[in-house]
């Protein structure tokens, strides 16, 4: 058995093969040139509901561009879309970044923390200057995420969809590493800095008048401990939370969520746990008052990316053809950045509260999380311990 794919397949495979996905965006006039008619009352309800709900839309429409406008042959086209990524400098999100700058119909702010690694990563990749931005954002700081945001604003572009894609993991590291704030890296950037990063921006994403907006968190296999991949120890386990109570200080508290021993690959996989509980918890406290669409994923097993830079050589050796030829998990950076760019964009994947894998043919099909990856409770104790932790409680 090659995927947690495999298990859950047959009833609920959606079938958006990419062959097809491209013809559907041309079909569907989101991303086309026309705009459909089913589309148009989004509009209508998008500027309700800014009223309502906003009140006076804020500066962001005066700098740029309305959602739709008219063409020579007099019908409506829709803006660019304007996307974040975090971590587009390397691997999914750099393939994910050129993929959508490539169609024209997306501007793409490459949130990084490396300014100059992105701006080659940018351009080695053959995105054109008109199609991306590069901001500042260390993920590991929570003021460098707020002085992202500030920034963000201060741009005055719109903010369509937020992808939360940046991460690490320290599979041999023997001691924690900490966050500017104190937290274990691994949590503290691939979840708290999240965390923090999502929350600020929500009011942006609600605030625009584009069609589907949505906010994309990347979880994995790996934190799904009801698959093959996710029983490979060590195995995600936020236990009853007790070290993130503590503030993952190592010091008066545990580094780990559980309130365990320290152990690299654990925290990765808990903090993906965390990523797929986080997108739940906003489905369900914002998906109807917004209409933003909260979805999550697993891209396929990248083997070849730099999220494992800090294994041992004969791992990054053998991954890749492990992957390849065992367990048929493998996907490139190419398809993996096509996949996570049909979660931004594709108009028919607009349900919200959905954890997306793709099949063998590179298929979508909405996947189920495990037990503790799906348990509300804890979501609903992630999300409250977390705002403590940010500064948003
Ligand atoms: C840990 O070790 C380290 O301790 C930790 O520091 C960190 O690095 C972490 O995840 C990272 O790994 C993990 C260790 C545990 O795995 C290995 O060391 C194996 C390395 C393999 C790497 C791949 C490259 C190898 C390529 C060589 C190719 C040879 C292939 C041989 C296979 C031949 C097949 C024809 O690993 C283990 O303990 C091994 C046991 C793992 C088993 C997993 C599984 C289990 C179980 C089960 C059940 C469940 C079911 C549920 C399913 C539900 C489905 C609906
Ligand atoms: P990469 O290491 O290639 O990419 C990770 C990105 O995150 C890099 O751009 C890195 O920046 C950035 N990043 C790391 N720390 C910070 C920080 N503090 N602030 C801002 N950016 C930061 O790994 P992948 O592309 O593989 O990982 C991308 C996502 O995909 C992750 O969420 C991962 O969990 C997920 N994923 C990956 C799988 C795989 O098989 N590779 C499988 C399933 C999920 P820099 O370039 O400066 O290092
Ligand atoms: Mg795993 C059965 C399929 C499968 C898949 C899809 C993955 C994905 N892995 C699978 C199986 C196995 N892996 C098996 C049987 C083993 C034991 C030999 C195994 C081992 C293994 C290791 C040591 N796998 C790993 C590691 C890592 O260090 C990676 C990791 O856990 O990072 C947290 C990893 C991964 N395997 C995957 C995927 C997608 C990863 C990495 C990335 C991630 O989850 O984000």
């Amino acid at each position: 058995m090659a995927l947690q794919a495999a298990a859950f397949l047959p009833s609920a495979l959606s079938s958006h093969k990419e062959g097809k996905v491209s013809a559907s965006f041309k079909d569907s006039g989101l991303f086309g040139l026309s705009l459909s008619d089913h589309a148009k009352p989004d509009f209508v309800a998008a500027a309700l509901r800014n009223k309502k709900v906003w009140g006076v839309r804020a500066q962001t429409v005066v700098a740029t561009p309305s959602t739709t406008r008219s063409t020579s042959d007099g019908k409506k086209t829709l803006r660019k879309g304007s996307v974040i990524v975090t971590g587009a400098s390397s691997g999914l999100g750099l393939a994910a970044a050129k993929s959508l700058a490539e169609t024209g119909k997306w501007h793409v702010i490459m949130a990084c923390r490396d300014f100059l690694k992105a701006g080659r990563a940018a351009k080695s990749a053959g995105m054109a200057k008109e199609n991306y931005s590069i901001m500042h954002l260390d993920l590991a700081s929570l003021d460098s995420v707020r002085q992202f945001v500030e920034n963000f604003k201060q741009s005055g572009r719109p903010l369509d969809v937020l992808v939360c894609n940046a991460a690490v993991y320290f599979p041999t590291a023997k001691e924690p590493s900490f966050t500017a704030e104190g937290f274990e890296l691994s949590v503290g950037t691939n979840h708290l800095g999240h965390f923090l990063l999502a929350r600020l921006l929500l009011h942006d994403l609600d605030k625009s008048d584009y069609p589907s907006r949505r906010l994309i968190i990347v979880g994995s296999i790996t934190g799904n401990t009801n698959t093959l991949a996710g029983n490979v120890p060590p195995k995600a386990n936020l236990g009853d939370l007790r070290g993130l109570q503590g503030g993952l200080n190592g010091l008066n508290s545990s580094a780990m969520i559980d309130g365990g021993h320290y152990d690299g690959a654990k925290a990765y996989k808990d903090s993906k746990v965390c990523n797929m509980l986080t997108m739940q918890e906003f489905h369900r406290r914002y998906h109807e008052e917004t209409g933003i669409t909260f979805a999550s994923l697993y891209p396929g097993c990248i083997a070849t990316t730099g999220l494992f830079r800090e294994h041992i050589p004969l791992f990054r050796t053998l991954f890749p053809p492990f992957q390849k030829y065992i367990t048929k998990g493998y996907v490139s950076e190419d398809e993996a950045g096509k996949r996570l760019a049909q979660v931004v964009s594709d108009p028919s994947l607009t349900k919200s509260g959905v954890y997306w894998s793709w099949n063998q043919a590179s298929a979508s099909f909405e996947n189920q999380l495990s037990q503790e990856a799906s348990d509300a409770e804890k979501a609903r104790r992630v999300w409250e311990v977390s705002e403590k932790l940010v500064g948003l409680a």
